[in-house]
């Protein structure tokens, strides 16, 4: 359906700006990810050439949710990223560069390389950013290529799951869930899945112990799921270990320390042959660094139904970088884009009363081995939300194939260029107008 290879026709826009240049538009968008992109191509094409300014820094656009798969050895890191330029819609003007300073009550932002950009609207789509260094020994053990230390969550390390699998001879491979928030909440056990499948088909699965450490009192939030991947769990023999926090790696020693948060004040150390990190995260520093915009954990501050800021009406968040209830998945994402295409139109038009409403409907494709998946989906109150008229707390082969056949192409094609809105109205045709 679409060749590989086709992103390499970039599309041409202007990445440059003069040094301190003064920078003006109707709708400035920080960050370029999921969140930015898509809603960056809606108004661009509504408001046309060079009214909307994305603040971008990264050179590569990747599609997150492939990780996963990478990192199990089912698809490979090219096929995760494009360049930004190929993804960011032409119309807009992208900024390589930060924001390092948001001045909400001027409407303007100052960036890393000292450009002053005004704006009459902003989204803020700065997605969470990844603490490695939070865990003493960590980056050291993610340096050394033959440590067993690995992560999905970054593109640097991804590859290193796989290779660490491979290398995989006996022991543990324990994989760890660390203290909320975490983007997509369903990687970090699903990679402990996928390591139990990787290690039966190379006949190596008797020789590992694959442990899940998860610093949350249960495996999921959802109790419909959650009951599910308790047996999916106790059928492969991944123990689960809850209320476990990893506090430190001694990659010297091959061992981890977990703090128990069951019983305060105890630690215990464990060895690894392969060590799945999912690193502490939090909002990015030009945020923390913004107290008006932001909670006190330091997320934007948005109101949970319309994505409008709390205290600044001319800013809407989108994404992993706001303070929503939902779970930080793209599909959160997807489903916010449509409330806030809504509401920032209504806003441009001089309506103080806001149309859309967001239900906090988020998804996580919980990949259960190489070729099935249990589709989570649910609201703000954990209950299910499912689009079709199937349980889909079953594992099923035609949920797999969704996650790593369709719902890529769904992402490059139909989210990025600000089509994609979520599966609404595809949950209430299959279920005949009677799904919320
Ligand atoms: P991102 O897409 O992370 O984008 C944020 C952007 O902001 C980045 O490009 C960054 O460079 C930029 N930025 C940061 N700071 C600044 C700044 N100061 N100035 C300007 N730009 C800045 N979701 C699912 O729905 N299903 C899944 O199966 C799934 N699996 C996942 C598996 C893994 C391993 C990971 C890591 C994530 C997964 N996700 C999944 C989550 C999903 O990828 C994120 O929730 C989604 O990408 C969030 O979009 P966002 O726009 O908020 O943030
Ligand atoms: C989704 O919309 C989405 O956004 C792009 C994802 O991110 C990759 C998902 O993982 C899922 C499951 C959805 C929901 C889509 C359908 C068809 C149920």
């Amino acid at each position: 359906m679409f060749k590989r290879n086709s992103w390499l026709a970039v599309k041409r826009f202007s990445t440059t700006a003069q040094k301190n240049e003064k920078i003006s538009c109707k709708l400035l968008v920080v960050g370029g990810g999921s969140g930015g992109c898509s809603m960056a191509a809606k108004f661009s094409k509504k408001l046309g050439k060079n009214k909307v300014v994305i603040v971008e820094p990264a050179a590569m656009h990747y599609y997150q949710p492939l990780f996963t798969l990478v990192g199990g050895g089912l698809k490979s890191l090219a096929q995760a990223g494009r360049p930004m330029a190929s993804v960011l819609p032409r119309e807009a003007r992208w900024l390589q560069d930060e924001v390092a300073e948001f001045s909400p009550a001027h409407n303007q932002v100052r960036t890393r390389e000292g450009h002053v950009v005004d704006y009459e609207y902003m989204i803020v789509a700065t997605g969470v950013k990844l603490n490695y260094d939070q865990i003493p020994g960590l980056l050291e053990g993610l340096s050394r290529p033959d440590s067993g230390v690995c992560s999905n969550y970054s593109p640097k390390y991804v590859d290193l799951t796989r290779k660490s699998l491979e290398a995989f001879i006996e022991g543990n491979v324990i994989c760890t869930f660390p203290k909320p928030p975490v983007k997509c909440p369903g990687a970090p056990q699903k990679i402990a899945y996928l390591a139990d499948d990787f290690l039966r088909k190379r006949g190596k699965r008797q020789s590992a112990e694959v442990m899940y450490n998860t610093a949350l009192p249960m495996l999921f939030g959802v109790k419909k799921y959650a009951d599910a991947l308790w047996q999916v769990a106790r059928r492969k023999g991944v123990r689960v270990n809850v209320g476990r926090n990893l506090l430190e790696v001694k990659p010297d020693r091959r061992t981890a320390v977990f703090e128990d948060l069951t019983r305060p004040g105890t630690t215990e150390e464990v060895e690894y042959a392969v060590l799945h990190v999912t690193p502490p995260q939090g909002p990015v520093g030009a945020l923390r660094g913004c107290a008006e915009l932001t909670d006190t954990a330091g997320f934007l501050d948005v109101h949970r139904e319309t994505l409008q800021h709390a205290r600044f009406p001319s800013v809407f968040g989108i994404g992993d970088c706001t303070n929503l209830a939902c779970s930080k998945t793209a599909a959160a994402v997807a489903a916010q884009s449509g409330v806030l295409r809504r509401n920032l139109e209504a806003a441009m038009g001089g309506s103080s009363v806001l149309p859309a409403r967001y239900d906090g409907y988020a998804s996580c494709p919980l990949v259960t081995g190489a070729n099935k998946c249990i589709l989570a989906e649910f609201d703000y109150d954990m209950r299910p939300l499912e689009t079709f008229p199937v349980n889909q707390a079953v594992e099923r082969t035609s949920m797999y194939l969704l996650k790593a056949h369709v719902l890529p192409h769904q992402y490059w094609l139909a989210m990025l260029s600000g089509y994609w809105e979520g599966p609404k109205t595809i949950r209430k045709l299959l279920h005949l107008g009677l799904s919320r």
